[in-house]
């Protein structure tokens, strides 16, 4: 006996991720339904690679009862209105917008990183997938200040294109062809030229200066990995289709060396270490892309701070970044909680 599982936002860059990252891991489903904005009913759409199709449900009709688990991404605005509805009805929702992140009657959830805050999930039935920046990152560093509690961290993100969704993606293909035939290249979803540029500015802007995105960054580790962490992070955009990086600077309350940390990320869940100090011997984010891994490259002692590192991490923005998180998320609930047959 299996799931019945809705995704809502199913037309979307994570939607689609969503239904191929369920067939993907063979999760346990009777019944999944696409559900998404009035203009998508009866499209159909394709559940990853499987094969099989289903016709698109319309969010406004739709109704949660005897539905196990709603995996939203559609944007927080439409999540404000759907998310409460299919939570009433006793489907768990899994969202993946930043509406109630930071609500503390909802777990934010890791699975690597912190599985056991998804007990709390009953008090709104909604639990919290991060911003992929964030995941990839705390997959990173949870096993680090495991072992010598992490003081500060210093992140300057590198973020692909995808993060802003399917326009994003087609703004840079638009400006890379028009810059190659001569046209001018109209910025649209970014405010400046994406294409051969990179853009500091992720998100709204926040009254101290920094961006919505790097106070996400902020507060999302403190609650999923720990509120005594200070961290300060610089969100760009760069010409990449798919794959978040991140340049990492750890301090440390104990020492812990570059080989020691190699060892420790070696065995850690979610993640690949490939630090070969040569030529090629890291990743980028076009190797990272569609895959579920957190890469990490580049471990070297940072000789500037007191116990301080340095690393490079790089993951799949749609997939450990907000899909397969979500999945992962899903994956857990039904374990510990939401147990079948
Ligand atoms: C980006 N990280 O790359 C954003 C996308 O809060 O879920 C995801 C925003 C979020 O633009």
């Amino acid at each position: 006996m299996g799931y019945r599982v809705a995704v809502v936002g199913a037309t979307g860059n994570v939607g689609r991720e969503m239904l191929a990252i369920l067939a993907e891991r063979e999760f346990p489903m009777d019944e999944v339904a696409a559900v998404a904005s009035p203009r998508s009913t009866g499209t159909e759409i394709e559940i990853g690679d499987s094969g099989k199709t289903t016709k698109c449900k319309n969010i406004e009709h739709f109704d949660f009862a005897g539905w196990d688990m709603a995996l939203f991404a559609c944007g927080s605005e439409a999540t404000r209105i759907y998310a409460p509805k299919a939570a009433a009805a006793g489907c768990v929702v899994i969202d993946n917008s930043s509406l109630y992140r930071m609500d503390p009657d909802v777990p934010l959830i890791v699975p690597e990183v912190n599985p056991d805050a998804i007990d709390g999930y009953k008090k709104k039935n909604i639990i919290a997938n991060p911003n992929c920046s964030t995941a990839q990152l705390v997959v990173a560093l949870k096993p680090l200040h495991d072992a010598a509690t992490i003081k500060r961290v210093v992140v300057s993100t590198y973020q692909s294109v995808s993060g802003a969704g399917k326009a994003g993606m087609d703004e840079l293909f638009e400006q890379s062809r028009a810059i190659f035939v001569g046209d001018k290249p109209e910025p649209s979803k970014f405010t400046k030229q994406i294409a051969f540029n990179v853009i500091p500015h992720i998100d709204v802007f926040m009254d101290d200066g920094s961006t919505k995105e790097e106070w996400k960054m902020v507060v999302e580790t403190k609650k999923i990995l720990d509120p005594k962490i200070k961290l300060s992070a610089t969100c760009v955009r760069v010409p990449v289709f798919v794959g978040h990086s991140e340049a990492v600077n750890i301090e440390f309350e104990n020492e812990l060396g570059a080989e020691q940390a190699q060892d420790i990320l070696r065995e850690a869940p979610g993640i690949m270490l490939v630090d070969k100090r040569e030529d090629g011997g890291y990743v980028t984010p076009v190797e990272a892309a569609g895959d579920g891994a957190t890469y990490v490259s580049r471990v070297r002692d940072d000789p500037t701070v007191d116990n301080g590192l340095v690393l490079w991490c790089v993951s799949d923005n749609l997939r450990k970044g907000a899909a397969l998180n979500a999945v992962q998320i899903a994956e857990l609930l039904g374990r510990r909680h939401l147990q079948k047959g």
